[in-house]
């Protein structure tokens, strides 16, 4: 075991982050934590994160340990063909959430830990290690405020004070006194324990709480490499041969004869299974024609009702629940909802970690634009395998008067890019509570973008819709030009297309319903029949949203040609319809844009 372990050391890329934690590993995961070791995602187990997580090594050496890793798969680290990767990842089954971005792991700690308080009701623990580098980051005070908020006692975070970061020391340094006082001041209990005695941390870990612990545990970067210990310039540095050979030499001094093998003490059974299979609205919407809703109380509607027929249903939100209309959520299910308060990048996190194991099916909302400070979290989502839903609204100029801080103009790029992820943009009150549903039922990461004004009903109540599904609402025999709207622009687009009929202009009209992944197959027989004529028309600035995405799906076709309308520059505060007029992106400029298509298209004859 030793000597793979040399040979660990020199393939160990972050060998110092992972010495400074080496007793504290061993006793979380030998002495104080409860787990299946056969069964790491066993739904009683309790969980750890490790936030710091280039101290991958450390982790795979304690699964090693327990027998649940072979050994010698542990020097195929970083290979590709191993699934021990640089940071740890979920297709290592003892990995709920992607870490490797630092200040993330204690907010889906955080969304751990209140599942397995309020939802499951069971007594599995929450462990989280930091490294003392990453607490500068803002989302782990946000996560510290959450935790203390929701009193979760079940919460433990270490906090790894090994003086040094990656290219300076810890602002800090060994000052524990003073994270004492500031863990204190975010409501947890914090004790201070010298990080390398097992038995500090034994005894520390096994009082009882009423509080989220925070055990600062003041430790030495590269503790046990007398040549890198408490020095600048190893961090991330994997050790030279002879080194590694005589720290091992070292150990193996150390070591009294030891064939016992440490078995970690088996959790209580009272977390009970969880089928987030089928979850399904039981009666179809009940819009009548002629209604008009906005698509945010839409969402709102929709998902007190999912919520009305699948306990597992849960929401969350930031603050904004009588904006996105998940307080009709919180009003009908107030045990399912968690105000997060204004920490978008905590929502996120938290999100992720009431998902994990399939315990809650997770919607979380937002305006749209707010999404944006948590882009990180949501890629880290992506990594993750997260199957969350978060609905933005607020999206576009058309909220009018608050002005340009409060849209959602980029929100469609950023889902877009993500690889894992479903955009949603439902138009009116049906296809909104089809897209709450559906997202429910899709893995991945889902996005639901809704609107603020309100706008009429569209779509008959029996209307089936599916994932990358578009509908033509609006054809005849003789179009003339394909236009491609989606919420606000669709009612514009549907607008254009009866003031162009009484100028005898046909044009069709279609609602992608999801952006990604985009109905091209629709799109392209529709515009095919619109001689490749195409008009793109979102309340989105131009890059990556809808007209992007419309272009990227023809891209391989001859004859077509894609005009796309979109908002150009930083908005203003001002009525809706003004905005949508000032910023090109009504129905008088989509009229406009078809006339010059067709008179182009006609000179070019
Ligand atoms: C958000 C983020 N910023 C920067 C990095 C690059 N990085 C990786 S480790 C590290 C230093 C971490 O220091 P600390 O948290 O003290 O951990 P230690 O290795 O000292 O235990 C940095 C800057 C990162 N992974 N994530
Ligand atoms: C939300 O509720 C608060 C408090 O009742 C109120 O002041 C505010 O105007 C409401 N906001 C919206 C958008 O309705
Ligand atoms: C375009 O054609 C290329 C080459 O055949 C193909 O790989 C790609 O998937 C096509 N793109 C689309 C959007 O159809």
């Amino acid at each position: 075991r030793l000597h793979s372990f040399s040979s660990l050391l020199c393939v160990c890329v972050h060998p110092t982050s992972c010495c400074s934690v080496a007793e504290v590993m061993s006793v979380l995961f030998f002495h104080t934590m409860k787990y299946r070791p056969e069964d790491p995602r066993n739904p009683n187990n309790d969980r750890f994160i490790l936030s710091k997580g280039h101290a991958a090594p450390v982790l795979y050496a304690v699964w090693a340990e327990t027998g649940y890793l072979k050994e010698n798969e542990l020097l195929n680290l970083r290979k590709v063909d191993s699934i021990l990767e640089g940071h740890p990842v979920p297709k290592q089954q003892f990995v709920d959430v992607a870490t490797g971005s630092l200040g993330q792991g204690l907010g889906a700690a955080c969304g751990m830990a209140y599942t397995g308080k309020y939802f499951d009701k069971a007594s599995y623990r929450v462990f989280c290690l930091l490294g003392d580098g990453e607490l500068s980051e803002g989302s782990v005070w946000e996560a510290m405020a959450f935790a203390s908020y929701y009193q979760l006692d079940n919460l433990v975070a270490i906090l790894d004070i090994n003086r040094l970061g990656q290219s300076d020391p810890a602002p800090l340094q060994h000052h524990v006194e003073k994270y004492q006082r500031r863990c204190e001041a975010f409501g947890w209990h914090a004790i201070i324990v010298d990080g390398h005695s097992v038995e500090e941390l034994c005894k520390v870990l096994s009082q009882p709480r009423h509080q989220p612990l925070a055990i600062i545990a003041k430790t030495i970067k590269g503790k046990g490499i007398p040549a890198a210990e408490d020095k600048m310039g190893w961090h991330g540095k994997p050790l030279p041969k002879d080194m590694a050979d005589s720290v091992i030499k070292e150990l193996q001094g150390r070591i009294i004869s030891c064939n016992k093998r440490l078995y970690p003490a088996p959790p209580n059974e009272d977390a009970s299974p969880v089928s987030l299979r089928n979850i399904r609205m039981p009666s179809a919407p009940s819009y009548k024609s002629g209604d008009k809703i906005a698509t945010r109380k839409a969402y709102g509607m929709a998902l007190a009702k999912l919520g009305r027929y699948n306990d597992h249903v849960v929401a969350l939100d930031g603050d904004t629940k009588n904006s996105t209309f998940s307080e009709l959520f919180k009003n009908e299910h107030p045990n399912r909802y968690v105000e997060c308060y204004i920490a978008e990048q905590n929502m996120v996190s938290v999100a992720i970690g009431c998902a994990v194991r399939d315990r809650n099916v997770v919607f979380a909302s937002t305006f749209a634009t707010f999404f944006s400070r948590a882009y990180d979290q949501l890629r880290m989502a992506a990594i993750s395998e997260s199957n969350i839903n978060l609905c933005g609204s607020h999206c576009g100029v058309s909220i009018g008067e608050d002005g340009p801080s409060q849209m959602g103009l980029e929100d469609l790029a950023m889902f877009r890019a993500i690889p894992t992820a479903t955009v949603f943009y439902p138009s009116d009150g049906v296809s909104t509570e089809k897209a709450v549903e559906l997202s429910a039922n899709t893995k991945g990461l889902c996005f639901i973008r809704t609107s603020r004004p309100e706008n009429n009903i569209i779509y008959n109540c029996n209307e089936d819709f599916h994932v990358g599904q578009a509908k033509v609402v609006y054809k005849t025999n003789d179009d003339h030009v394909t236009v491609i709207g989606a919420g606000v622009t669709l009612h514009e687009a549907l607008a254009a297309a009866e003031q162009l009929k009484k100028e005898r202009i046909n044009i069709r009209v279609i609602d992608p319903f999801t952006i990604k992944p985009l109905d091209s197959k629709t799109i392209i027989d529709n515009a095919r029949a619109t001689r490749g004529r195409i008009i793109t028309v979102e309340d989105h600035y131009y890059e990556g949203g809808l007209g992007e995405a419309v272009c990227s799906a023809v891209v391989n076709e001859t004859g077509f040609n894609v005009h796309r309308l979109a908002v150009s520059q930083v908005p203003r505060s001002g009525k809706p319809h003004e905005l949508l007029r000032i910023f090109g992106i009504d129905r008088d400029a989509i009229t406009q844009a078809v006339r010059k298509v067709l008179s182009s298209s006609a000179n070019a004859k």
